[in-house]
């Protein structure tokens, strides 16, 4: 996808916006309008406490039933090398990692809202789904969502060139939610202001002008991006904001906003946080949907590699009667 494709797929709102923004003053709320000017809004303590104890205990629980459920192991996990080679949170305590505080940073565990329904709730939680409603103009549909246990860690990015399962892909948005009250020492998510706005001529090129990221791009272009990014924001003067929210908040941030996980000044410290993409349902290229509330879910229901999946019980007696029957064949040939 070529720059000229992005503008073109963005939503009305924010066409409106860069083309003729006292018309979209009149228009959208003062959320929207702020979250078009600075590519970000917070919405503070909008999330229901009993909401967010019930994704605690579900999290608290979690390394148990991912060692004795088959079904909580297949969680995927994703992040640094290290934790990503485990492929599913099953494999983490072959790792030695059976605390998932000890795991260090970087580890992101996919899509727990396929899973549990507290996961679940949070990400069509209505603060959110109202706001992505009036933002595209049409029902929000989730995408994916990762939950972090300490700092993502990760490097400057834009989600618009990593996150691409629509066909619209200005339409992109994501929500991070604290699951507790952020330390400044825990590796917070930093962002710049204003980086959404971007003009045709300040897309990286990933190649022949392409503007997303494959797993086949080239190691050096790849290895460019973040010094590209660096070098747009010095000469931009865009100012780095570090978000300390506190359990509760919301922040919703726009698919072209450069942003971040910041180093942990503290190992120790937790930063448990939980992500949630986004984009127009309509836009989505999955085949089958589900409603959320007022948003869909285009998540399939988790399902265990065959080789996993505990046999039942008339296939475990056939399986045994035909050991059997090859075990006195056996004895049979022998004797005879
Ligand atoms: O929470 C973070 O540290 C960064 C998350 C992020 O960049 C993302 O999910 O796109």
């Amino acid at each position: 996808m070529l720059p000229a494709d992005y503008f073109t797929s963005l939503p009305l709102a924010e066409r409106l916006y860069r083309q003729q923004p006292d018309l979209a003053g009149r228009i959208y709320s003062r959320p929207v309008l702020e979250f078009l000017r600075d590519g970000v809004v917070i919405f503070p303590q909008v999330l229901d406490p009993e909401l967010l104890d019930r994704m605690d205990r579900d999290l608290e629980a979690l390394p148990a039933l991912a060692r004795t459920s088959l079904l909580h192991g297949m969680i995927g996990i994703d992040g640094k090398a290290e934790h990503y080679d485990a492929r599913v949170l099953r494999n983490l305590s072959l790792l030695g990692i059976t605390d998932l505080r000890e795991a260090g940073p970087g580890l992101k565990l996919n899509d727990l809202h396929g899973y549990f329904e507290a996961a679940r709730s949070l990400a069509f939680a209505d603060p959110i789904i109202h706001f992505l409603d009036e933002l595209f103009g049409s029902s929000p549909g989730l995408i994916q969502t990762l939950t972090f246990w300490k700092s993502s860690e990760q490097s400057l990015h834009q989600d618009f060139s990593y996150v691409h399962h629509h066909s619209r892909l200005g339409h992109l948005a994501a929500a991070w939610i604290p699951l507790e009250d952020i330390s400044d020492q825990a590796g917070p998510l930093v962002y710049y202001k204003g980086s959404h706005l971007l003009a045709s001529d300040q897309f990286y090129d990933w190649g022949v002008g392409g503007i997303l990221a494959s797993r086949d791009s080239d190691p050096v272009t790849v290895a460019g991006y973040g010094p590209y990014l660096e070098a747009l924001i010095e000469a931009q003067g865009w100012r780095p904001t570090i978000y300390l929210p506190r359990r509760g908040d919301v922040l919703i941030w726009h698919g072209a906003l450069i942003h971040g996980g910041t180093p942990m000044g503290d190992p120790a410290l937790t930063r448990r946080s939980y992500v949630c993409h986004y984009t127009a349902a309509a836009g989505h290229k999955a085949l089958a949907r589900h409603r959320v509330g007022d948003g869909y879910d285009f998540t399939e229901p988790p399902s265990l590699p065959e080789t996993m999946r505990p046999r039942s019980l008339p296939s475990r007696l056939v399986a045994a009667a035909g050991r059997r029957l090859k075990g006195l064949m056996a004895a049979e040939a022998t004797h005879g």
